[in-house]
């Protein structure tokens, strides 16, 4: 697809202004993070038809197949302190549900800390990488991957990941589901502003199925159980232990009682 193709239409007036779009790529949060690192404005995209180095988090492969899907990198500059940027998946994944909610009609739910599912099934991940500086953040690049026509997955995937086009039976316009989110990132983006600290958190809670759920959480290699109270105002888990209630900003989570 063709900066162009995806650009024509898009409402948002600083996201998705300027796509840089490559065939192959290793992965899109790499070159976002270097264009960052070069004063990018924020709302700067990096899209690929293919990645061959496509990440999740602690190194995990993305693995999506060439021109069916969509995956990109957006450029933000928020006000926020360091503490906050744990509300910043959560921003990613409101925005996401909602253009999906409004291109499709499928019904999405979120899980902390980064997936987007279907029917219990994950469709989206995001990934977030940035660079803080002690009091600030300097930028943060939000990786975003969408399964959309993908018809079929790796055996390894199969019984956990699915796609809006297997969700809802028909093929999916791409470039119009992608100018959907961007005009839905900037539409929430000024939850991120200061004066409106942790706006995106009840906006995320309302599309979650983890509240009051018994879950486990894997924290490389530590495992925690306990029920979701919520999410706390920096974007962290809210889990009570068997002793006490502990907020957590990192993990696996499996939830045990669906
Ligand atoms: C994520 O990590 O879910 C974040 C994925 C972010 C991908 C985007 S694509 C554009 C940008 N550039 C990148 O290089 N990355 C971002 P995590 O929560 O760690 O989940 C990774 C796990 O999801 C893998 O270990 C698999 O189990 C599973 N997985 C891999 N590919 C998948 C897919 N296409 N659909 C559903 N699940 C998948």
């Amino acid at each position: 697809m063709t900066e162009e193709t995806l650009r024509q239409g898009i409402k948002a007036r600083q996201f998705g202004r300027k796509v840089y779009t490559f065939e192959t790529i290793d992965s899109t949060n790499n070159c976002a993070k270097a264009l960052a690192g070069c004063f990018a404005q924020e709302g700067t995209v990096v899209f690929a038809e293919h990645q061959s180095a496509g990440r999740g988090r602690l190194g995990r492969a993305w693995e999506a197949n060439p021109n069916e899907n969509l995956m990109f990198s957006v450029i933000l500059r928020p006000s926020l302190s360091p503490e906050a940027v744990n509300l910043l998946p959560l921003y990613a994944a409101v925005a996401v549900a909602s253009a999906v909610e409004k291109t499709t009609g499928l019904r999405v739910q979120c899980k902390w800390p980064n997936d987007l599912l279907i029917d219990g099934k994950k469709f989206a991940g995001i990934l977030l990488e940035g660079s803080l500086k002690q009091s600030s953040v300097e930028y943060v690049v939000i990786g975003i991957g969408i399964n959309v026509n993908q018809m079929e997955f790796p055996p390894t995937l199969m019984q956990k990941a699915t796609s809006l086009r297997l969700s809802l039976g028909r093929e999916i316009d791409r470039p119009a589901l992608f100018r959907e989110v961007m005009n839905s990132m900037e539409q929430y983006h000024n939850t991120l502003s200061p004066s409106k600290f942790s706006a995106v958190v009840p906006l995320w809670t309302t599309r979650t199925q983890m509240l009051n759920r018994q879950i486990s959480v894997d924290q490389q290699g530590s495992v925690l159980s306990g029920i979701v109270r919520g999410i706390s105002p920096e974007g962290g888990l809210v889990v009570a232990l068997p002793d006490k209630e502990q907020t957590l900003f990192a993990g696996d989570v499996t939830i045990l009682d669906l």
